[in-house]
This record gives C-alpha cells, sequence and structure tokens, in this order.
C-alpha cells in the first residue's frame, strides 16, 4: 500500500513512558523496541511539518487503576515520577508536538487518549482527518485509542511496526489488532509512507 501524507494527517504516540518499558512498574515486553520505528515516523511527520501528538498515562498516586485502590494495575506512570517520563530515546520534536495526559484524577482512568482529554478538540482546530497511531499497549491504550478515533469520525492507520502489548491474557494483543482492523483501522509499516 501507498500512502501520501498531507496537511490533514496526525501522529499519535501512545504512552512511550518509562514504566511501561521493560524493568518499568508495568512493563510491556519488548516495548521499547517501538522507540526506534516511532522515531522514524516523528522524524517523518514532523520534517513535512505535520504536528505529533504524545499521549501520556498521568496518574495521581492513589489512583483509582491501582490495586488496593480499586484497579488490577501495579501503581505506574504517577505524576512527576521518573516513571511517567517519556522513553529518554523518544525524539520529542520542539515544534508542532503536542502532549496529552490521561488518567489524571484520582476516580477516573482512562485508556483512551481521548477520554477525558482536549486530543478531539486539538485535531479538530487543525483540520486534521487521519490518525497514524503508535506506541504500547496495543492490547490497551493502543485499541482504546484507535477505537476512539474511529468513533469519532477519523480515519485510523494502526502503525504495525511501532506497537507492543502487554498480553496479560495470550494472545490479547493480536485479538485487539484484529479488533482494530475489523472496526475500521487500517494496518501500515513506515514502508508504506511517501
Ligand atoms: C495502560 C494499563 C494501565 C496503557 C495504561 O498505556 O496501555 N495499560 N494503564
Ligand atoms: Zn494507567
Amino acid at each position: 500500500m501507498r500512502v501520501s501524507l498531507g496537511e490533514r494527517d496526525a501522529l499519535i504516540v501512545v504512552d512511550v513512558q518509562r514504566d511501561f518499558m521493560p524493568g518499568g512498574a508495568l512493563e510491556v515486553p519488548e516495548g521499547d523496541k517501538v522507540v526506534e520505528p516511532l522515531n522514524r515516523y516523528i522524524e517523518k511527520f514532523s520534517s513535512l511539518g505535520l504536528p505529533v501528538f504524545f499521549t501520556r498515562d498521568y496518574h495521581p498516586k492513589e489512583h483509582i487503576s491501582f490495586k488496593g485502590y480499586g484497579g488490577v494495575w501495579p501503581p505506574h506512570c504517577v505524576q512527576n515520577t521518573e516513571g511517567a517520563e517519556f522513553h529518554p530515546d523518544l525524539k520529542i520534536p520542539q515544534d508542532n508536538k503536542f502532549i496529552i495526559s490521561k488518567g489524571t484524577s484520582k476516580d477516573f482512568d482512562a485508556y483512551s487518549g481521548f477520554q477525558g482529554t482536549n486530543l478531539d478538540q486539538l485535531l479538530k482546530e487543525r483540520g486534521i482527518r487521519r490518525v497514524f497511531v503508535g506506541g504500547v499497549a496495543t492490547d490497551y491504550c493502543v485499541k482504546n485509542t484507535v477505537l476512539g478515533a474511529l468513533n469519532l469520525g477519523y480515519f485510523a492507520f494502526l502503525l504495525l511496526d511501532a506497537i507492543k502489548g502487554v498480553d496479560v491474557k495470550e494472545g490479547d494483543s493480536q485479538r485487539a489488532i484484529e479488533e482494530m482492523l475489523c472496526k475500521g483501522a487500517v494496518g501500515i509499516t513506515f514502508e508504506d509512507l511517501k
């Protein structure tokens, strides 16, 4: 497939944070493998003057998604801690980039970058119609961000070479990919861009 990028396109990089990397509090196996491919996408979008959105999980320290506070996850991506920082090798552009924090209030969780954020508004203000989504975790925040985009009427590309999942249950990531594709997302790899 050949996909030509244009002014209505944006890149969304989902949750490439230390706590989701190997050794982190909620590690995604091989989560760090998304950094290099994502840097290529970031460079491409940036060099074309297209906006790049970085979502981050950004929880208060007694968050509802944490074990002991009603949730299932170990504490992760706590505001103002190292674990919440982006991977140090992630190439965050100087210009035309946006950081979207989610899950920031104690009593709400958000797997989608659109939930409780101004992401939709920022995209609409810029006339964006197509989003290209990669990052972690395939079976949680990538999935819900892609489905959120589709529900809001965006065309969504799933960056198959720049996603990794948690797989709490074996096959979760594969099932998540199938669900995204069934619901209208189109899977591409970097070579498809021109
Ligand atoms: C995520 C589990 C809990 C994710 C966030 O970014 O996919 N997963 N919080
Ligand atoms: Zn979280």
